[in-house]
């Protein structure tokens, strides 16, 4: 699959690795210190394993604060200028908004990763005319609310209904198919069972033709199943891993890419056996 400029076999699993530019993420030293280590930690993770870094200036946290655009602009344009011109890995920019969008894909990102599947005003557009891969995501609710009391008559059927849906609507908006990925949203409006239901299934949406996308590191799904912290849940974060790349899937993002790394080398080494 093409992503900008880099051409990514996608016959064997690859790690994502997560890089947040929220303030909370950074040392309040100023934004040259700040672009510094968002690039340390970027490069940290491209050494350790990753093909895609995931470039993230917006928390959807249920509770977090909604972000101005000349906010997430700053935030995310100046990192992926440097990790696009310090780097060879495929930037994966996470945003809803179009105008995140088209700076981002102009400073290099390779990927558009939307967790709102490009339903925001102009994002289909916005997409459409950067001519790089999207990664349409399900979510059930907003962000603020999605975890309150989701319901499905059949989790599985819905997420693969809309995942379609929105492939038709962005098919008719110019984008190629061979240029979306899936992901079923891992935590966006979804209980216990509703998550699990998705990894056991994953070979359903796979079957949809689309490359598939998870992301399950450190969320809810592990810490409620095995009453974890957030700082607990990497044994959780690589079993779902593991599992997930061992069921087809094709692009892991994970916050711990070393451990991660290894987990998916082995089920390529698996893959080569007759
Ligand atoms: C601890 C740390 C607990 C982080 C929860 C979290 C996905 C995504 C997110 C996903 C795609 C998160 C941007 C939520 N999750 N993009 N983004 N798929 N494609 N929560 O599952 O990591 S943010």
């Amino acid at each position: 699959m093409q992503f900008g400029k880099h051409f990514i076999d996608l016959s064997q699993p690859h790690v994502m690795g997560i890089l947040n530019v929220t303030p909370d993420s950074f040392s309040d030293g100023g934004k040259h210190a700040s672009v510094t280590q968002a690039l340390e930690h970027a490069l940290r993770m491209i050494d350790e394993g990753a093909t895609f870094i995931d470039v993230g200036g917006e928390s959807t946290r249920p509770g977090a604060p909604d972000v101005t655009l000349q906010e997430e602009l700053d935030r995310t344009i100046p990192v992926i200028e440097a990790v696009a011109k310090n780097t060879e890995c495929v930037i994966s920019i996470d945003t809803s908004k179009a105008d995140v969008m088209r700076e981002a894909v102009r400073a290099g990102a390779g990927l558009i990763n939307d967790v709102r599947a490009l339903q925001e005003p102009n994002a289909l557009e916005a997409a459409a005319e950067a001519k790089v891969p999207v990664c349409l995501m399900h979510m059930q609710g907003q962000p603020r609310t999605m975890q309150d009391n989701p319901e499905y008559e059949d989790v599985v059927k819905d997420v693969g209904q809309f995942l379609l849906q929105r492939a038709q609507i962005c098919e008719e908006a110019g984008i190629s198919k061979d240029a979306i990925l899936f992901d079923p949203g891992y935590g966006f409006g979804k209980s216990l069972d509703h998550n699990y239901a998705l990894v056991k299934h994953l070979p359903t949406l796979m079957a949809m033709g689309y490359p598939v996308l998870v992301g399950m590191s450190r969320k809810s799904m592990i810490g409620n199943l095995l009453n974890r912290k957030v700082d607990e849940r990497l044994a959780g974060s690589i079993s779902l891993a593991t599992i997930a790349a061992q069921m087809g899937a094709h692009i892991i993002r994970v916050h711990d890419v070393k451990e991660t790394a290894d987990a998916v080398n082995i089920v390529k080494m698996l893959n080569t056996i007759k």
